[in-house]
Order: C-alpha cells, then structure tokens, then sequence
C-alpha cells in the first residue's frame, strides 16, 4: 500500500536490491535549520562525504507529496531556497501527502520514510529533545517517539543545550531506546564535545556500533538507536560563548512567544547570529563528520 507513495531513487533501489550500504540524510536542516546557500552547499558535501565512506546517499523530502528517497542536486537547490516548504514531522504528513504540498523532513519524518524504504541508518546534525522548561510548555520533540517505535539508527552530534539534556536523557531511558557514545563516555552536546552527561554505552569503533543494531532488531527490541558522536576538537566551540548565546537566544524566544515547531529554527538561526555565524560553522563541521561515521556505520551493518 505505502509504496504507491514512495519514489525511490534508481540508485538508492539498486543499492536496496544489492543489500549495500545506505545512509538517509534529513532535509528540515536544509530548509530550517541552516541559511542559503551554505545550506544547499552543505547537503551537497554531506552526500559526497557518504559516498566517500562507501555507502549511497538517501536525502528524504517531500516534494508535491511524493515521498522522495534520493534527491537530485535541482530538488536540494529547491529544498535550499523555496518559501513553500513545511516543517514535516510525524503529524505532518497525512495532509502533506493528501494535499500534494512540498515538505522538509524532521528527524521523526525521516526516519519513518527511511524505514519505509528499508533503510536502516540516518545521520544529521542533531535530534529533538524534551525542550527546557517543558513541565510547562509540553514541548517534547516527535523525534523521541519515534526512536522508540522505528528501526533506523540516527548518528548525531548529541543534544545541544537548547535542550534540556538530563530531560531527554530521561525520555530516552523509559522509552527503551540506547544512548551510545561514539568513542567517548559522555554525551556531546553539539557545539561542545562535553555536556556533563555520561552515556548508556561507548562505542570504541563502527562494527561494535552495528553489531549492537543487529543485536537490538533480531530480538524485535524495534525502535532506534542515538549515537552521539563528539563535534571534531578543531571545530569545537568555546563551553561560556555557546551557553551564554543560547541563553540569550531562549529569553528572546520566550519574550516574542516562539512555540510549537518554529522553536527550534528561531533558537538555531539567533544562536548563529550571535555567534556571529561561529556556530554555523561548528554545525557544517559535526554533519560531516557524523555523515562519515554513519556512512561507515552502514557499510559494517551491511556485512552483517
Ligand atoms: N537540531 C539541529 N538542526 C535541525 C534540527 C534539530 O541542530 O535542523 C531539526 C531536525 O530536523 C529535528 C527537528 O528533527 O529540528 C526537531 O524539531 P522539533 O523540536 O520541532 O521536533
Ligand atoms: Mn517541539
């Protein structure tokens, strides 16, 4: 039934009817979460760097309510660029699809059109999180059920502290899903390497990654996996300089009465400019590198 809503790139079905190696890569960070045109450039270089590690790229979007799998480089200059493009999550979709509108996909969307396709890892910058202060707000992002309820590992670069972390962390433990640091005890917190927040288990190398998937689908434990993996040291921001901006970034949130999914693009866009575009930089820097790790993440799991 679903597949009448899918459209699969031809390579990204060769590789599926080849059993190779695959990486979904979400779009909302193309068109909500970064500017043009570094944004465009960036998912770009995201696909070649998956390339590049041996696994095929599968950037997901909804485009006139097609389910796309694989983009073409024209679809990412429209994702980068047009002012009609929904921020897509879980709820998203039924009216998206029916009413043939153009969607960008969150972590939760993504995830469930990677699945549909049979795709079994994702990489991207960071997930959704409890939000701070949601004992008030309720704002707990969708992506944390559906790491709960879909198969498909999500390789990102921690929580960052827009977020409230300990909170997340929490979600995530009743909600059975594992928190694994790649090559590190504690969780990154995006723009850092450190958050004060140790994880469930460390990863030393990609195998251990994808031997624990394996593990974790063959006894039907369905849902996702979080592996956190640190920013690299040289892009790496300053611990105060970040905490400071997004401080800074959720007083003016809450004082313009930011809510519901325009939070997380407001608190991205304002922490880049009072970073001056610093923290833009740091966040190109972790999708490549977590485009790496997944890639080869993929390419273990595949051998399985
Ligand atoms: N974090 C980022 N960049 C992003 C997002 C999160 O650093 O672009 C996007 C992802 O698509 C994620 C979504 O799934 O924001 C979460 O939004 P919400 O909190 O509204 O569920
Ligand atoms: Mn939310």
């Amino acid at each position: 039934m679903y597949k009448q809503y899918l459209d699969i790139h031809p390579e990204v079905q060769k590789a599926l009817d080849e059993n190779k190696a695959i990486v979904a890569l979400e779009s909302t960070i193309i068109s909500h979460g970064m500017p043009y045109p570094q944004n465009v450039e960036t998912a770009k270089k995201v696909e070649a760097i998956v390339r590049e590690h041996g696994s095929v790229p599968a950037t997901i979007a909804i485009l006139k309510g097609r389910l796309k799998v694989g983009l073409t480089d024209q679809d990412l200059e429209y994702l980068g660029k047009g002012d009609d493009i929904l921020k897509a999550s879980r709820r998203d979709l039924p009216f998206i699809v029916a009413k043939e509108l153009n969607g960008a996909t969150t972590v939760a969307s993504t995830m469930i059109i990677a699945a549909l396709a049979g795709i079994k890892v994702f990489a991207t910058g960071g997930i959704g999180g409890v939000h701070r202060g949601a004992q008030e707000t309720f704002d707990i992002s969708a992506d944390l059920q559906e790491l709960a309820h879909t198969n498909v590992a999500v390789i990102c670069a921690g929580a960052k502290s827009i977020l409230d972390i300990g909170l997340t962390l929490e979600y995530l433990e009743t909600q059975g899903v594992p928190v694994v640091g790649f090559q590190t005890d504690e969780l990154p917190a995006f723009y850092t390497r450190k958050s004060g927040f140790g994880v469930d288990y460390k990863a030393d190398n990609e195998l251990e990654v994808a031997k624990a998937l394996k593990s974790k689908w063959d006894l039907n434990l369905n849902g996702g996996m979080v592996i956190a993996n640190p920013i690299p040291k040289e892009y790496e921001m300053d611990f105060d300089t970040i905490h400071k901006a997004i401080e800074d970034a959720l007083v003016e949130a809450k004082e313009k009465g930011i809510q519901g999914k325009e939070s997380t693009p407001f608190l991205l866009s304002k922490v880049k400019d009072i970073t001056k575009g610093k923290s833009l930089d740091s966040n190109i820097q972790l999708v490549y590198n977590n485009a790496k790790v997944g890639s080869r993440i993929a390419v273990e799991l595949a051998k399985l």
